[in-house]
């Protein structure tokens, strides 16, 4: 057995993103967007005005303590920082005609920051965070119009940081429109919003993403621009063929987005699926041709869970995961919110993309949601023991390790929030993924001090041996 290597220039780090831990909603010229007013994430429906049980209003207070969250990710050794840039800072309503210099000048100096400390910064364009005006005064990405207004603040941001930034992300988990439209600025509890509507949504964001790939590349060639999607590898329940077409049918629902973005067209098994349902995407008249000559350079992607699928789902127990759903899988454990942990899914789904695409590939976010208990170790000192982490993270790490030594091209692996902050689906502090500890509860309470957990020095390890010490004699 060869103990797998990782390339010398493995861009190690960690993943956030603006609404999650920013804070300073009403802040440097800000505008509302749609997570202002999900104060309970996915879980209920929008409110009218943002409310102050909304834990995202204030975050983990990022926005005025970057500098020393960046200092500590150093420590660990970080090459690389994704983070997302929020739209409604640069537009604050969406549709502006000019962009907001505070804002503009905030990820100037957060950018400079991260080069400070020789970290790259990997920038998602839009994660989760539009204006909330592209909702309440457009249908969000159902309208067309949406793409305009993309466009404008792609190139304004790409303009702007073109020396500064080198790896672009358009849309976080592109894929996941149809499942959960909200975080596209579309509300169905406040207007009416058909499947049709959500596949429209999910044709402009696409179209919205590869015109902005043909802006970055006209700025600045040297730009990487990759797609993002949730990747989940599916099993059939059984070995009955009729679950392994139900396999392929969920697969494929997915696997459209990674298609288009890197093929730059509608997939037949894509086309027969919207034909069979009634739906008719309208194209703009240039649409086919964007997509077919403005695609990505990398693929990204979120590895949670796995899932399993059957031709008759009602006969088993329904599982839980990052926004989709699948059976409960009887062979793997849970977390404390029930998504199912498989870190041999994730040597499969980095096959699955190579071998289908043959593009470097980018892991974006990986991480363990967790009820941390912050403990004193000493006089005055704290800490979190989570041996539980280290071990989730050191599984499925060692599998990225197996996918490389499959041959795999990876850039990199940026686990899911490096410190903790308020989680998207559930807005909750108490689902803590960070290697730093932060003092916030679900009820708003805490004094935001920063603590560094168990798993910091494990990864500091991790990635101060380039990997290696994930195959440490135990
Ligand atoms: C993904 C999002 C992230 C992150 C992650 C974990 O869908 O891209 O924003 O939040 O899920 O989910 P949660 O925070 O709900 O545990």
């Amino acid at each position: 057995m060869t103990t797998p290597k990782f390339p010398e220039n493995f861009l190690w780090g960690g993943a956030t993103a603006a609404n999650q831990l920013e804070g300073a909603y009403n802040e440097g010229g800000r505008g509302l967007s749609v997570q202002d007013v999900m104060p309970k994430g996915l879980m209920t429906a929008p409110t009218l005005e943002p409310t102050e049980e909304n834990l995202k209003l204030k975050g983990i207070d990022f926005y005025h303590r970057y500098k020393e969250d960046i200092a500590l990710m150093a420590q660990m050794g970080f090459k690389v920082f994704r983070l997302s840039i929020s739209w409604s800072r640069i537009y604050p309503n969406g549709d502006d005609a000019q962009p907001n210099e505070e804002g503009l000048q905030f990820y100037d100096d957060l950018f400079d920051e991260l080069h400070k400390h020789g970290m790259e910064p990997l920038v998602t364009l839009s994660h989760y965070e539009p204006p909330l005006n592209l909702a309440r005064n457009y249908r969000g990405w159902i309208d067309r119009k949406v793409i305009g207004f993309f466009e404008t603040y792609a190139r304004t941001v790409f303009e702007r940081y073109q020396d500064k930034v080198k790896y672009w992300l358009t849309f976080n988990e592109v894929n996941s429109i149809i499942s959960a439209p909200a975080n596209g600025a579309i509300f169905p509890e406040e207007i009416e919003v058909t499947l049709a509507d959500k596949w429209q949504a999910a044709h402009n964001q696409l179209v919205a993403s590869a015109a902005a790939t043909k802006i970055a590349k006209e700025i600045n060639p040297e730009m990487q621009v990759g797609c993002m999607v949730i990747s989940m590898p599916t099993y059939p329940m059984t070995s009955k063929p009729k679950d392994q077409l139900a396999v392929r049918d969920f697969m494929n629902e997915n696997y459209a987005f990674t298609d288009i973005h890197v093929r730059g067209e509608y997939p037949g098994y894509l086309k027969r699926h919207l034909r069979e349902q009634g739906i008719e995407i309208k194209f703009g008249e240039n649409d086919a041709a964007i997509l077919k000559e403005h695609t990505v350079d990398f693929i990204s992607f979120s590895y949670y869970v796995s899932l399993v699928q059957a031709h008759d789902p009602e006969t088993y127990q329904s599982g839980e995961g990052n926004i989709f759903r699948g059976l409960e899988n009887p062979y793997l454990d849970s977390s404390e919110w029930g998504w199912q942990i498989d870190p041999i899914g994730l040597r499969l789904v980095l096959n699955d993309f190579w071998d289908r695409y043959q593009l470097p590939l980018f892991i974006v976010e990986n991480g363990l949601g967790a009820k941390d208990v912050l403990i004193e170790d000493g006089a005055g000192s704290f800490t979190v023991e989570d041996d539980y982490r280290i071990a989730y993270l050191k599984a499925h790490l060692q599998q990225v390790g197996e996918a490389i030594e499959d041959g795999v091209e990876l850039l990199g692996y940026t686990s899911w929030g490096p410190i903790d902050f308020v989680s998207m689906s559930t807005a909750q502090m108490s689902k803590r993924y960070g290697f730093i500890y932060v003092d916030r509860n679900d009820d708003g309470a805490g004094s935001l001090k920063r603590y560094k957990k168990k798993s910091f020095n494990w990864y500091k390890e991790v990635i101060g041996t380039n990997g290696a010490s994930l195959y440490d004699a135990e």
